[in-house]
């Protein structure tokens, strides 16, 4: 039995969020604690708690948040000046979450990748 987390009231629209994308297979919303100007976070509607958790199923849904990503990076007029997509793992991963997401980060000369 897969667990919800915050993120399915979010996708269900049960708690208010800044979304600003959504189709039949992922939503795409503003991160609650910006991290940079741009901060979305890029999520599979089917709850896939981590990247250790992606089957051959999902390969499609995974390719899926990648071309959303580039859509609202252009969206949001950092599609030229660059941004960075991040997938959290467990605990050394820094993963708060447990439903899968892509963080798009940008607006911003970004830091080191690894703090
Ligand atoms: P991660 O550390 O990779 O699991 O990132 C989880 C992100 O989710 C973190 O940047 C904050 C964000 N977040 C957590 N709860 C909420 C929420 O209720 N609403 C929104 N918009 N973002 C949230």
């Amino acid at each position: 039995m897969v667990k919800e987390t915050i993120f399915s009231k979010i996708i269900r629209r049960e708690i208010p969020s800044d979304i600003i994308y959504q189709d039949d297979s992922v939503t795409a919303f503003r991160d609650i604690s910006p991290q940079a100007p741009v901060h979305i976070l890029i999520i599979p509607n089917k709850i896939i708690p981590t990247v250790n958790d992606i089957g051959e199923d999902d390969e499609k849904v995974l390719g899926h948040l990648f071309t959303v990503a580039a859509k609202l990076a252009k969206q949001e007029g950092i599609d030229e000046s660059g941004y960075r997509l991040i997938m959290n793992c467990n605990k050394d991963g820094g993963q708060e979450v447990y439903h899968l997401h892509m963080h798009l980060l940008g607006g911003k000369q970004l830091g080191k990748l690894i703090g």
